[in-house]
């Protein structure tokens, strides 16, 4: 099916995919288009129906997942400039697992350096299980994060150390504690930045080690631009300094099908909340999921909302 990519990476890009960690920016929707798929999605996320999660509206998790129930966000995470471009990367068994937005509004703080393989950081079980023969760990997740405004040096864009994806700095299961009121807004190096209640510090393997912050390099994106990364890559971002220009990133996250996804557990527990996978599903973006185990989940490629039913997604 190779004829059919109107996307893939060049060997060029593999290749640099593979030294850096990262590739891109890509540009997915033009600056004004994606003003106008903001405010749709803005009103979009409010109705929450069908909303996968019942959480706490101000808890980071309440819009995990929202590609599930909202038709544009569906078709984001399927869309054909980032999934073939994935599959240079990954194979042709493609799972979305995850999608989260991360909002940064004036005054915020930054995102404080880190990697993640199993995601098991914060909810202290892994959510991702690579297989046995390919060592079953630091295989991590492929991150595709849209900005859907902005993202500069002044409101709060991504940082990264280019290369750093092949060593981890950071034992997940160390696990960490959610304490918002204690690690909020915590100045290091002179930088308040932090992870959502979680410090992130808490899971170093070695408690003296410091990112090499002097090669890290800024991505300044502009709305509708994505860019593909590790998860284990070493990523942070700037705080949002601006008094009035808010950032919003939405990140999709990435496996190949044979990887495991929240193997073992009905509730997944993060940043104070608690939520049910009753009405999770990895979805399946390209070629087949291998394991009979994962919750997979059809997704509403057309319709503007739908709601599960015994496992299918049916328009509503
Ligand atoms: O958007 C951010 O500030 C951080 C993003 C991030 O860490 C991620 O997408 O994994
Ligand atoms: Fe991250």
């Amino acid at each position: 099916m190779d004829a059919l990519k109107q996307f893939p990476l060049s060997p060029k890009e593999l290749q640099d995919f593979d030294t850096n960690g990262y590739i891109g920016p890509f540009t997915l929707y033009p600056p004004e288009e994606m003003k106008n798929i903001h405010k749709k999605v803005r009103a979009a996320l409010l109705n929450r129906e069908f909303a996968p999660y019942d959480a706490p509206i101000d808890s980071a998790i309440a819009n995990y997942d929202r590609h599930l129930d909202v038709s544009f966000l569906s078709q984001h995470v399927c869309q054909a400039a980032i999934v073939d471009r994935l599959r240079g990367i990954l194979g042709d068994d493609i799972l979305c697992w995850r999608s989260e937005f991360i909002p940064k509004p004036p005054g915020a703080e930054g995102t404080d350096w880190h990697q993640a393989d199993t995601f098991e950081h914060a909810s202290g079980a892994p959510q991702l299980v690579w297989p046995k023969e390919e060592g079953g760990g630091a295989g991590g997740t492929i991150n595709v994060w849209t900005a859907f405004t902005e993202a500069t040096e002044a409101n709060g864009c991504l940082m990264f150390v280019p290369g750093t994806h092949k060593q981890m700095h950071y034992d997940e299961s160390k696990g960490l504690k959610w304490d918002p009121e204690k690690n909020h807004n915590v100045v290091k190096d002179n930088v308040p930045r932090g992870f959502n209640g979680y410090d992130y510090r808490d899971l170093q393997k070695d408690p003296h080690w410091k990112p090499d912050e002097s090669r890290a390099v800024n991505m300044v994106m502009k709305p509708g631009e994505f860019i593909v990364f590790r998860s284990t890559l070493l990523h942070a971002s700037k705080p949002n300094s601006t008094k009035d220009i808010p950032r919003l990133g939405y990140v999709a996250r990435y496996v190949p099908g044979r990887v495991k996804v929240y193997p073992d557990t009905d509730t997944v527990k993060e940043f104070g909340s608690e939520i049910s996978l009753e009405k999770y599903g990895t979805v399946v973006v390209s070629g087949r999921n291998h394991h009979p185990t994962n919750r997979v989940r059809e997704v509403n490629l057309r319709g503007e909302r739908f709601a599960r039913r015994e496992g299918q997604g049916v328009a509503a």
